[in-house]
């Protein structure tokens, strides 16, 4: 769909006023610039920014077809009938044109479709520059800044990244089903540890309560922590147990609140993204310097002897120093 003439030619400026006016087409073409990273996302991020810091994000991660979706549904109607705006991102690891994902997250969610105080939007991240862990937290950082109060974030627990970004939510909240192992698979990928809240999905299904306490299990071998993640059981599809997993995640939410983790927890994930876009510069940088004629020369020249590779990357990258100015 093409965005209206008016906001074809909006600057960043202009569109994220819009969009912090409530304007949904302007929110949207904000979130594309976000996420297609470069001068405009550089611009969006600058501009969103210093609006941010009062939404409470969280992750939910889980395995494929845990019923994230179904719960993340159920959950916006929590927000929505305590008064709150909800945002929700459901990322998308696989194809983004022809995944069956998106289209279910859609319809299932078209519940709150014509609900102005309810976001969605799938993002599909396969090709996108950087990536999950880059384009997620700007289209956050973006839904923020606009004013709502939760920003939920879906992402498939599959891999190190997609955990990642779950992770570096205020709450996250770990999915798994009824059934042989499905906990001890989550102990594996690392789940355990990011949890602040766990959900036994498709309770309705033989083992929920097997599951429940598999999980209790592991919690009471793990080292204690402050927070006790609690352990909720819940149909997602007759939202059995919403109600209670929404109660949860607002305990939480006020956890971090009072005991100052929250500070704390916003203070690691600046440094970390910090960092990560210093050693993302730096890399660029580097791919620069190694671009080109020069490279060649100084690789033939450690080849005939004449220069080591240390004294080769020395020069090579001073003299990327000096044409930088
Ligand atoms: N019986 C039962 N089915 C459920 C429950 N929750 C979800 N489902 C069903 O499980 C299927 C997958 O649900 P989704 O919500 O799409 O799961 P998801 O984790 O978002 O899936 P992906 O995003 O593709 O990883 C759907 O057919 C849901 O109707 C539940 O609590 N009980
Ligand atoms: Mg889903």
């Amino acid at each position: 769909v093409s965005p209206p003439a008016s906001l074809r030619n909006a600057s960043p400026a202009e569109l994220v006023e819009l969009a912090r006016e409530g304007d949904r087409r302007a929110l949207a073409r904000v979130l594309s610039l976000a996420e297609k990273g470069g001068p405009g996302g550089r611009a969006v991020a600058a501009l969103v920014h210093p609006h941010g810091g009062g939404a409470h994000t969280v992750g939910i991660t889980g395995a494929p077809g845990s019923g994230k979706s179904t719960l993340v549904s159920a959950l916006v109607a929590c927000a929505r009938d305590e008064g709150n705006r909800m945002a929700v991102l459901a990322v998308d690891p696989s194809s983004p044109f022809t995944g069956g994902a998106i289209l279910g997250d859609r319809v299932r969610m078209s519940d709150h479709a014509l609900d102005d105080d309810v976001f969605i939007r799938s993002m599909a991240t396969r090709g996108h520059l950087g990536g999950l862990a880059v384009t997620t937290p700007e289209a956050v950082r973006v839904l923020d800044a606009v004013g709502f109060e939760w920003v939920v974030i879906e992402t498939v627990g599959v891999g190190q990244v997609e955990v990642e970004v779950a992770g570096a939510a205020d709450t996250t909240v770990v999915v798994v089903n009824p059934g042989w192992g499905d906990a001890i698979q989550a102990n594996k990928a690392g789940l355990m540890e990011i949890a602040d809240l766990f959900v036994v999905n498709k309770a309705d299904r033989p083992g929920a309560s097997d599951a429940v306490r598999d999980l209790e299990q592991m919690l009471d071998l793990s080292s204690p922590r402050e927070w006790r993640p609690p352990v909720v059981a819940t149909d997602a599809t007759s939202s059995d147990g919403v109600p209670e997993l929404w109660a949860a995640i607002s305990r939480h939410r006020e956890h971090l609140v009072a005991s100052g983790e929250l500070a704390t927890r916003r203070a690691r994930r600046v440094h970390d993204e910090l960092q990560r876009i210093v050693v993302e510069r730096l890399h660029e940088r580097a791919r620069t310097a190694m671009d080109g004629d020069r490279m060649d020369a100084l690789e033939q020249r450690v080849l005939d002897r004449q220069i080591d590779p240390w004294a080769a990357a020395d020069e090579l990258l001073d003299s990327d120093d000096d044409s930088q100015g």
